[in-house]
């Protein structure tokens, strides 16, 4: 892939011409979605290049989402994203949603713990300043690719030990008997921080999706207060409208 890169392209900056033959073996599958590439010192070695070069072609690449580079452990092919579409009229946990794809869940927790809540936590369930909250905050993937941060808020009455959920938080409030049939989602766009894209995999500054989900138990009382980002480039969220008064 690299040992022809001097050659290719002539009179293109050397970083472009690298770049292009990465991208070509992307394209014919040389690489493949999740691959590793060697290190920026072994490309410049095998394609007889300034590191500076190689760095400024991973980079370019990184930035159109051709590779992703996970902190630490290094440069990989970028995984194949197929967007997800996702309805606004049934209230489904993300678990529920990825299984119904056929997709492998995973989740990073980021936060778990009880806390004395915030004002906007206050507000949104309902609290007096006395009771706490169980915050749960994770990272959610589906077969490998980082598609939202959710951090939810609820309050310990309903969920008093946060450690207790396995992988799905709608499952645990189930097993506790209070499982939200109803909720408001609001969503909004934003451009990805720093820390939130890193942990997306995607350059910062992309787009993102910012969601408030406020769920309601039957009696009409507030169980649930999330507040997750979305990566932009991984949803398409889809609503059936009725022509109405
Ligand atoms: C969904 C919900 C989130 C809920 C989670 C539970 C949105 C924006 N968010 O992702 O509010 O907490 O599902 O998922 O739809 P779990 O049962 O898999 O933990």
């Amino acid at each position: 892939i690299f040992a022809h890169v001097k050659q290719s392209g002539a009179g293109a900056p050397l970083y472009l011409r690298l770049r292009k033959s990465i991208e070509d073996a992307v394209s014919r599958g040389a690489l493949l979605p999740g691959d590793a590439l060697p290190s920026e010192r072994d490309i410049a070695a095998s394609a007889d290049i300034s590191r500076v070069t190689v760095r400024k072609a991973i980079q370019d690449l990184v930035q159109h989402g051709v590779l992703v580079q996970r902190h630490g452990s290094g440069t990989f092919v970028a995984p194949r994203m197929e967007r997800v579409e996702q309805s606004l009229s049934r209230l489904t946990s993300f678990t529920e949603d990825m299984a119904r794809r056929g997709l492998d869940v995973r989740s990073v927790w980021l936060d778990r713990g009880v806390y004395a809540p915030s004002p906007e936590e206050m507000m949104a369930l309902g609290l007096s300043a006395e009771a706490m909250v169980s915050r749960v905050s994770r990272l959610r993937i589906a077969n490998d690719t980082p598609l939202a941060i959710e951090r939810a808020s609820i309050s310990a009455g309903f969920l008093p030990d946060p450690n207790a959920i396995g992988s799905s938080l709608y499952a645990a409030l189930e097993a506790r008997g209070c499982k939200p049939v109803r909720a408001v989602q609001r969503i909004s766009a934003t451009n990805l921080g720093e820390a939130d894209a890193e942990l997306l995999e995607v350059t910062p500054g992309s787009a993102g999706l910012n969601i408030e989900r406020i769920s309601y138990l039957p009696s009409g009382k507030v169980v649930e207060f999330t507040r997750s980002v979305y990566r932009g480039d991984a949803y398409d969220f889809v609503a059936e409208l009725r022509l109405g008064t």
